[in-house]
């Protein structure tokens, strides 16, 4: 699986991560979560960057002055792609909890909300895949729209602030049934909440095909083109900007009953 890793850097930090990382960052150090996508074409439809409450980051020097925040095995597998500026060699900074980064704004490439999104919780996050960080587009991926309109309903719940929770959702795709595809799924496949596990899978594996094979951009600098031709493009922009890195993902081991 080639994952594109897109460096959100963190604007401002709430107060309990500044704390975490008080004095082990030098001065000028840039800091980015990094959210593993398969759809860099969707990028200008984040409103968000999601992280586990319960996961515990580490904070890992990629270059100098250049810090992601990411699991310990994302760092470890990273290690060996020349990602890092030694081949290798993990250089761990410091440590914060998924809780304390809730509310930290961080800059989001290509997206239209320009003055950068907020980080929120969203319990489904696998520890196990990617870096363990999510980009929230909601236009197109149902579990982050389920999952966005359930932390908006529910601000006092997760202890954010609505607003955060509520920045607008542009069309990004035209598929033959929709431009908004995941918010139309969740709705006819009547998702009710994040928890729906079973709908909100199946409704992934259509916003994939659907998407990706009869999807149109409508915005950004392939407008008009097929997602299909846009995607490669789109992704080459961000990396060419230094936005963006490709990071693979060694398969998760099967191991079948019969041994
Ligand atoms: C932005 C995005 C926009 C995504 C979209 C999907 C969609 P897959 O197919 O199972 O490999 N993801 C990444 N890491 C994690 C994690 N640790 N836990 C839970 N979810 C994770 O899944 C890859 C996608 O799952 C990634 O691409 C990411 O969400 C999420 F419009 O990033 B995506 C129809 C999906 N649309």
């Amino acid at each position: 699986q080639i994952y594109v890793g897109i460096k959100m850097q963190v604007l401002e930090f709430p107060s309990k991560a500044q704390e975490a990382i008080q004095g082990k960052l030098p001065d000028g150090a840039k800091v980015f979560l990094v959210p593993a996508t398969l759809r860099a074409e969707t990028m200008y439809g984040q409103v968000a960057c999601f992280v586990s409450p319960k996961v515990t980051y580490g904070i890992y020097e990629a270059a100098p002055k250049e810090y992601f925040v990411m699991t310990e095995r994302a760092a470890r597998n990273m290690s060996h792609q020349e990602i890092f500026a030694e081949e290798g060699v993990i250089k761990k900074t410091a440590e914060v909890l998924g809780s304390d980064l809730i509310g930290a704004l961080v800059n989001a490439p290509l997206s239209f909300h320009k003055d950068g999104v907020r980080v929120l919780p969203m319990e489904s996050i696998l520890e196990t895949k990617g870096t363990g960080v999510v980009t929230c587009v909601p236009s197109d991926s149902p579990d982050d729209y389920a999952t966005i309109t359930d932390l908006a309903k529910k601000a006092d719940y997760y202890k954010i602030k609505k607003e955060w929770a509520e920045l607008e959702i542009y069309p990004i795709i035209q598929t033959p049934t929709s431009d908004l595809l995941a918010p139309a799924l969740v709705k006819k496949m009547k998702i009710a909440s994040p928890k729906d596990v079973k709908q909100l899978k199946e409704a992934k594996e259509i916003a994939y095909k659907e998407g990706f094979y009869q999807g149109h951009m409508l915005v950004g600098d392939f407008k008009g083109e097929k997602v299909a031709d846009a995607k490669p493009k789109v992704r080459g922009q961000l990396i060419e900007a230094g936005l963006a890195f490709e990071y693979a993902e060694p398969e998760n081991k099967v191991v079948s009953r019969s041994g």
